[in-house]
């Protein structure tokens, strides 16, 4: 059965195009985890709310939902981090019980590589999908982001959340959607959504030049971020052979297509290196350390 004859048959079976208020409900209270955004390993509960969001909405019969898994790897040795000098900001120096470091390549103890967004690029058609009712939580805490590499689907709400008392600046640099600078300047929340599909969305904190995240927008539920393990899963996904794109920050992307029947499990591993980066990546900016002046704590 070829991808649009899958397609199709889903469609009829489910009658997408007349999707009812009911149906979407129950899709949602049917989610699959797909996991795997513990980001930059903070441990909060908006890390945690950010993977409910991605894992909803799946619009396929659970009896025949296949789910993509895999690794990726790091090969060669980790570049060091870049220690942050937080003593300018002692509120969010005093959340740190070790060096808070910029490591744009995070390789677990078994060589996974962090922090990689890896999504559905080809493969479902026309078919379309529920928005996720569940925000997904970006939180600025300890002045960083977590986490740190964030899937979202166009139109659903993300909350920006603000866990420390002094001023963060959101500024999103991206090209397709509308960006926004917001400035939030103690611990609140913003919520905001992205119209489009859009691969990635830098973000940056102006008052803050360590501070860093990158947003992935994409038209379907399929998406996931490397756990620290590098380790990977989508889940909820009609059968059908798929192009998986892997993304990272400073290392490029990597594709590779997968076929899964009903049911089924897929694997699809990737690796990068320092040596094999491809493709454009946006935001190559200098980091800059230093702290623009006249900027208060609370
Ligand atoms: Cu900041």
């Amino acid at each position: 059965m070829s991808i649009k004859e899958t397609n199709m048959s889903i469609k009829q079976e489910y009658g997408m195009s007349n999707m009812n208020p009911t149906w979407v409900a129950l899709v949602v209270a049917l989610a699959v985890g797909c996991g795997g955004d513990d980001g930059a390993g903070g441990g909060d509960g908006g890390a945690d709310a950010a993977g409910d969001a991605q894992a909803a909405a799946p619009v396929v019969d659970p009896a025949v939902a296949a789910t993509i898994s895999g690794m990726v790897s790091f090969v060669g040795t980790a570049p060091a981090g870049t220690p942050i000098d937080m003593s300018e900001e002692p509120a969010c120096a005093e959340k740190h019980t070790t060096t808070p470091m910029i490591q744009p390549v995070r390789v677990g103890d078994g060589g996974g590589l962090a922090d990689v967004f890896v999504y559905v690029k080809e493969g479902l058609g026309d078919m379309t999908f529920p928005t996720p009712a569940t925000p997904v939580i970006l939180d600025q805490n300890g002045c960083q982001y977590s986490p740190h590499v964030i899937g979202i689907m166009a139109g659903q709400d993300i909350t920006i959340r603000n866990s420390d008392p002094l001023l963060h600046n959101i500024n999103t640099k991206s090209e397709i959607n509308r960006s926004f600078n917001v400035s939030q300047p103690r611990a609140m929340e913003t919520t905001r959504t992205f119209k489009d599909a859009e691969i990635m969305i830098p973000v940056k904190c102006d008052v803050h030049g360590w501070m860093n995240a990158y947003i992935g927008v994409t038209d379907n539920p399929y998406h996931a971020v490397s756990s620290a393990d590098g380790t990977f899963t989508i889940s909820g996904l009609p059968p059908g052979e798929y192009v998986i794109e892997a993304w990272h920050a400073t290392l490029g992307v990597s594709t590779q297509s997968v076929t899964v029947g009903d049911a089924e499990t897929g694997t699809a591993n990737f690796s990068f290196s320092e040596d094999v980066a491809s493709g454009p990546v946006p935001m190559g900016e200098p980091v800059d350390l230093t702290h623009p002046a006249g900027h208060s704590a609370g």
